[in-house]
């Protein structure tokens, strides 16, 4: 064992460099703790976290209620598999599909897992239900989507990055533009359609919002096909755009919007920030008609809800509610987007702000392959704040959603002098 004392951020970086595959290119920040918006490096230098561990973080670092939680349960029984029943399982379940009005749930881990599910079920409800004939059900992306990293879901993708050198490539998909509903209405004639699977803001992409409208009128136009409308709100569910689903009508009600939903997907797919980011924790969610489709054996997950991550997702919901996180994430992030405008309009280097309630992004005034955004995020690790480019020349900004206003606005602070001191 090598005595942790001695080892620095630059020590640590060596080592993640010399035994790690390099599967990522980390900003240089090392960090060793975290409590609410906050995250210290091992040189104890405090940060602002802007990304949240990619939105799964939404309830703050090592929020108190979630890790009380993980550790009393990890003291009773952390895994049973689902060849026994166990405790909590069923408490979790009827918890999770009261708290977002489905008849039923399937417990998985990662959000990749959780995709991989959903496209498993809407093809089992084709054969089983629509009608399909076997082996031709095909299912809908859209170009520029993130769904995760496997190979079912990698060949849906349209970026080079995700499936250059990783074919052959799984059969049974089109790719249509996104927000584009002639498109839609086009590939919805072919009758071996099943499902199509959408995020209702695209995060990978940009955080790129579709026009007013489009997914209530591309949810219809499912529904007028009998195809499944799937959402991937993974990155953009529990609160993170200001309302607990993305999907939800227009409002921060924060009670899932059971009585006038924009959207109910017929297929929901949860993950990070379900947990809080302390542990794995992902969902599919659908009503009978469809999740009944699959029979015991037919799918299933060794850890997929396991009594710890039962205990940690209750516990990390019922933070999104008490503390009415929805709410503060729609108000923070207005008041985010308005002075991120002020910053467009004072300075020549950022184009154009966008997002939805604390998921947001800047336009860097430059080019996709410039090194400008991430210099920038560079300089605002220097002074205290945490971001990471996307596509080169765009800057994500995802907060954790228990921030305050005045946080905000010191934070808004920062990012305006550094990128209003930056040379380029
Ligand atoms: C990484 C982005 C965020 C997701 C949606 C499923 C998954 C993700 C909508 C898979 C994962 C991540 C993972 C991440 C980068 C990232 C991301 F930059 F690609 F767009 F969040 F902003 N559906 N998103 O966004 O979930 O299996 O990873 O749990 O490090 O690769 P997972």
């Amino acid at each position: 064992m090598i005595p942790e004392t001695i080892l620095s951020s630059q020590d640590l970086i060596q080592m993640e460099d010399k035994y790690g595959a390099h599967n990522y290119h980390p900003l240089p920040a090392v960090l060793s703790r975290g409590e609410g918006v906050y995250v210290w490096d091992v040189e104890g230098k405090r940060y602002y976290d802007f990304l949240s561990a990619y939105s799964a973080v939404n309830q703050g670092h090592c929020h108190p209620r979630i890790i009380n939680a993980l550790t009393e349960q990890a003291q009773q029984l952390t895994l049973t598999s689902r060849a026994f029943y166990n405790d909590m399982l069923g408490k979790y379940e009827k918890y999770v599909t009261e708290y977002f009005y489905y008849d039923k749930v399937l417990p998985m881990n990662t959000g990749v897992e959780a995709v991989e599910t959903a496209l498993k079920l809407c093809r089992k409800w084709a054969y089983e239900k629509k009608g399909v004939a076997t082996n031709e059900a095909k299912i809908i992306f859209v170009s520029g989507n993130f769904h995760g990293r496997t190979m079912a879901i990698i060949s849906g993708s349209v970026d080079p990055s995700s499936t250059k050198g990783f074919g052959p490539y799984m059969p049974g998909y089109v790719i249509i533009p996104y927000n584009d509903l002639d498109a839609l209405a086009e590939a919805l004639k072919d009758e071996t359609v099943a499902g199509f699977l959408v995020e209702p803001i695209q995060g990978e992409a940009g955080v790129f919002v579709p026009d007013e409208g489009y997914l209530k009128k591309a949810y219809e136009l499912c529904k007028d096909n009998n195809v499944l409308f799937i959402a991937d709100e993974v990155q953009t569910g529990i609160a993170r755009t200001g309302r607990l689903l993305a999907t939800c009508g227009n409002c921060s009600c924060n009670n899932g919007c059971e009585n006038n939903p924009e959207v109910k997907p017929d297929i929901l797919i949860l993950g990070k920030a379900m947990s809080g980011g302390v542990f794995p924790v992902s969902a599919v969610l659908a009503n009978d008609e469809i999740m009944m489709c699959i029979k015991p054996g037919e799918h299933g997950s060794t850890f997929g809800g396991n009594p710890l991550a039962c205990a940690v997702a209750m516990a990390a919901l019922d933070v999104v509610k008490d503390e009415e996180l929805a709410k503060n994430a729609d108000k923070l992030g207005a008041m985010f987007r308005s002075r991120m405008q002020g910053l467009v309009d004072k300075s020549d280097l950022v184009t154009l702000v966008r997002g939805k309630g604390l998921l947001n992004a800047i336009l860097i005034n430059d080019t996709e392959d410039s090194s400008t955004a991430w210099d920038i995020c560079m300089a605002l690790r220097d002074n205290g704040l945490l971001a990471k480019p996307t596509h080169g020349n765009i800057i994500r900004f995802a907060p954790p959603l228990v921030m305050t206003e005045e946080q905000l606005n010191e934070c808004c602070d920062i990012i305006e002098n550094t990128i209003l001191n930056f040379e380029v």
